[in-house]
């Protein structure tokens, strides 16, 4: 039987690039995002290659997570596979600098947004023993940069719960990942540098920064290994990376 997938921040980046593999594979999709020009272009798309409905919602609006989830129409009710990839650094400088809404944005989304969207879904799964858990972690939640602060433990956080849903899940066979990608070119520096997008361009010039179809290979390969595999943990650079401050930006 085909399995159903739902992706979260769908519309961007790793997740839009996540839903093309999956259709290509003939997964079933679950697609959301906020911008629904997107979520209705994408699902346009994908609908050649499998079945896709969208939601539209915010992930950190706990009452609007939990409509969304509800209003699923029945024949995508089973949940095989949930990625939860929405999320965004905003801001970039000092804890003494750093602005309020940034933080508030940063940790409501990255961590209260994966935690709400993640409760609403885990209770079928855990109902049929069965499902995978994909969390779209990052190097920023394995090691802390200067001016990353927040986000870095957004990213911290992240990792955690990804280890406490392993923990916890354990007994209903339920499987786990987190997937930590270190500079991957997509609008999340246009996001962090609230649409600079001369600012955002630096970060991924001067080197081949990873793609989002890196990252969705990737979880593609994770989530189709036999139900006894489990990959719980993967760090991701591009060749020309060390670590969030180490950057070969010679060209390569
Ligand atoms: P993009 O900015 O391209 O995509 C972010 C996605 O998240 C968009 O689809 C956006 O959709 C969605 N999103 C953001 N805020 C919300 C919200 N409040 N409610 C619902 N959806 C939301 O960035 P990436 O693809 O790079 O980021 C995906 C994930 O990968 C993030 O968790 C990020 O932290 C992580 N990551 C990224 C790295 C990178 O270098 N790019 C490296 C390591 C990790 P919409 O705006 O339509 O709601
Ligand atoms: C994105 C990678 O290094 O900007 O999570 O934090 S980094």
């Amino acid at each position: 039987m085909r399995k159903t997938a739902f992706i979260t921040g769908a519309t961007s980046g790793i997740g839009k690039a996540t839903a093309e593999i999956f259709a290509a594979h003939k997964i079933r999709l679950i697609l959301c995002g906020r911008r629904v020009e997107r979520l209705e272009s994408l699902q346009k798309k994908l609908s050649l290659l499998t079945e896709v409905t969208t939601l539209q919602f915010d992930v950190s609006k706990k009452d609007e997570v939990k409509n969304a989830i509800k209003s699923i129409p029945e024949s995508f009710k089973n949940i095989d596979i949930l990625i939860n990839n929405a999320g965004n650094a905003h801001g970039l400088s000092s804890l003494q600098d750093g602005n309020l809404d940034d933080w508030d944005a940063m940790l409501d989304i990255n961590v209260k947004g994966l935690l709400y969207v993640s409760k609403a879904i885990i209770p079928q799964m855990t109902a049929r023993n069965s499902g995978f858990i994909v969390n779209i972690g990052s190097i920023a939640g394995k090691e802390v940069y200067p001016n990353g602060n927040v986000y870095c433990a957004s990213k911290h956080a992240v990792n955690a719960l990804n280890k406490a849903m392993r923990i916890d899940l354990n007994k209903h066979n339920i499987r786990v990942a987190a997937i930590h990608p270190g500079a991957v070119e997509t609008e999340f520096s246009e996001v962090r540098f609230k649409g600079d997008t001369v600012k955002a361009a630096a970060v991924y010039s001067g080197y081949k920064a990873l793609q989002a179809e890196d990252i969705a290979d990737i979880i593609y390969f994770v989530i189709s290994r036999p139900y006894h595999v489990n990959i719980e943990d993967l760090v991701v650079y591009p060749t020309a990376q060390a670590s969030a401050t180490i950057m070969n930006k010679t060209g390569y």
